[in-house]
């Protein structure tokens, strides 16, 4: 298999992706790609959508974690990602949703945030990644693609303290998953690796580590996840990080125990 995979440094699908080639056993090659100029790149490289991480097999373009996810078992299908009991793999499926589409956005936005603030962690992302720029090349001239990619994820003030708000429900959602064995297992299925990659980037923040590493979800990114580049010091607004602190959700109400909707 002639395969190649297209990566933004530091974004947590794209280290899904990685991952779950390597669970497969496919070997590959990986090109990294800068944010923003990667829209560019892969209309280039005639992928039908913008986004990574992407994936070239045997001259074959799949995008996006689902498909590529799906695509692997077609074509390797051990270790399965996807179970095959019709209950379980509904519930992998709904939880693989929820990492796809509740869970990576509001991590983006709020590292986004962050990141707009101060530019210099964005070089701690880029360890281990070949750009085709020196990484202080790349940092000096970042901040247009800081803003366009702060832009384009919506890092606003008030979806950021939203997006942290909304975090103690999303939490206790994976824990509770990982309770009902559905994320967890011994062997990781495709939800264990769509979730782990975006807690470990949320855990990069030294301003969510905290709320994040002691629970049975972040033992989940550890073990999925050992190493995950990058590193933001302390920089969120403490007020915003209240609800996240006191296990509170959007509403201000206790949610520790509850399933949220
Ligand atoms: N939900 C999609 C997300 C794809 C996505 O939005 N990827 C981001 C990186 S995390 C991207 O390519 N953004 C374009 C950019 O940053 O310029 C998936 O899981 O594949």
């Amino acid at each position: 298999m002639d395969t190649r995979l297209y990566v933004i440094p530091g974004s947590h699908p794209s280290m899904a992706a990685r991952l779950m080639l390597e669970a497969k056993g496919v070997p590959y090659k990986r090109t990294d790609l800068m944010p923003v100029v990667s829209k560019a790149v892969l209309r280039g490289l005639r992928f039908p959508r913008n986004t990574v991480p992407a994936i070239k097999i045997d001259g074959r373009r799949i995008q996006g974690t689902g498909e590529i996810a799906r695509e692997l078992d077609r074509l390797r299908p051990e270790p399965a990602l996807l179970p095959a009991d019709p209950a379980q793999r509904a519930a992998v499926e709904e939880a693989e949703r929820f990492g796809d589409e509740e869970l990576q956005p509001p991590i983006r936005a709020i590292l986004w945030w962050a990141l707009r603030k101060d530019k210099e962690p964005l070089r701690s992302f880029s360890e281990g990644a070949k750009l085709g720029i020196p990484i202080g090349l790349a940092l000096k001239t970042a901040a247009p693609l800081v803003a366009a990619s702060a832009h384009f994820n919506e890092a606003t003030d008030e979806n950021t303290q939203r997006s942290l708000a909304a975090m103690s429900a999303m939490l206790q959602r994976i824990d509770d998953w990982i309770a009902a064995g559905v994320l967890g297992g011994e062997q990781p299925n495709v939800a264990d690796f769509q979730i782990a990659p975006s807690l470990r980037l949320a855990m990069t923040l030294d301003d969510l580590r905290p709320a994040i590493e002691s629970r049975p979800a972040g033992e989940l990114a550890m073990r999925i996840v050992p190493d995950y580049p990058g590193w933001v010091p302390a920089i969120l607004p403490p007020a915003w990080l209240q609800p996240l602190r006191s296990g509170c959700s959007q509403a201000g109400g206790r949610i520790a125990g509850t399933q949220p909707g």
